[in-house]
């Protein structure tokens, strides 16, 4: 199984609150739906779900937030997720819509249903989850991000591969000259955070994908500006991008 997260600066103008990039996204799924083997998709919220939970000062950390606010993030994640699903769809991937409320009590992740997350992509079909507000319990809510998504389901399910597609190459040991960290292990980054993105930005998947690698997961961050390198990462033939692993 491979385990896809598209995330939100690839998948929308972050700049541009709720712009989805229609063009990028139906390319890079016409060349996930070239992956002969069972994929799970999870995408973020880029300028949909962030634009909101900013406005309405919503966090990864449960909090008391408005309720209208719980409300307007949700709707904001379901109108991106019906973008990707109707992509999707159109791109011969027979997409099945799992919000993450399928799958999560609080912020606990309910293992049963990740299984069978697990079973329904063996089954022709392809799960697509996305990162969201969840409520948390005690009137408080929070926002679970897609690539602590990527790590709940990657340590129940062990995936082959699994993929961050970003708008960049990958992790940049250098900002300025953009010199491209290959193996993650070997090299250290500078590493500074993305204020406009409520769930930590790169430094975020960076964080997740090191989980994962201490995991025993092979993952891999890719350009989704170049979807080829999707595919050629997947069949093994190319690896244009960072790598983590153990
Ligand atoms: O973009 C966060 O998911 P992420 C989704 O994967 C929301 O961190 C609702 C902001």
């Amino acid at each position: 199984m491979i385990l896809i997260k598209l995330g939100g600066s690839i998948i929308t103008n972050k700049q541009k609150p709720l712009s989805p990039r229609r063009k990028t996204i139906d390319k890079i799924l016409k060349e996930i739906g070239k992956i002969k083997e069972p994929v799970i998709i999870v995408h973020g919220g880029g300028s949909y779900g962030h634009y909101w939970s900013v406005k309405y000062d919503m966090h990864t950390k449960p909090a008391k937030t408005s309720p209208k606010g719980v409300a307007i993030v949700k709707n904001s994640m379901v109108e991106l997720n019906k973008i990707i699903l109707d992509s999707a769809v159109k791109n011969r991937i027979n997409s099945y819509c799992l919000p993450p409320t399928d799958f999560m009590n609080g912020n606990k992740a309910i293992k049963s249903k990740i299984l069978t997350i697990n079973d329904i992509s063996k089954s022709g079909l392809t799960p697509i989850t996305f990162g969201d507000a969840l409520w948390f319990g005690q009137k408080k809510s929070y926002i679970l991000s897609g690539d602590v998504i990527m790590t709940t389901i990657g340590k129940i399910l062990k995936p082959r591969l699994s993929l961050f597609v970003l708008d960049v190459d990958g992790v940049y040991s250098d900002l300025k000259t953009k010199k491209l960290i290959h193996d993650f292990k070997k090299e250290k980054p500078e590493i500074k955070n993305n204020k406009m993105d409520v769930t930590g930005g790169m430094t975020r998947k960076i964080t997740e994908a090191n989980n994962m690698a201490k995991a025993g997961l092979k993952i891999f961050f890719v350009n989704g500006n170049k979807p080829k390198r999707i595919t050629d990462a997947v069949s093994g033939k190319r690896f244009e991008g960072t790598y983590f692993r153990k």
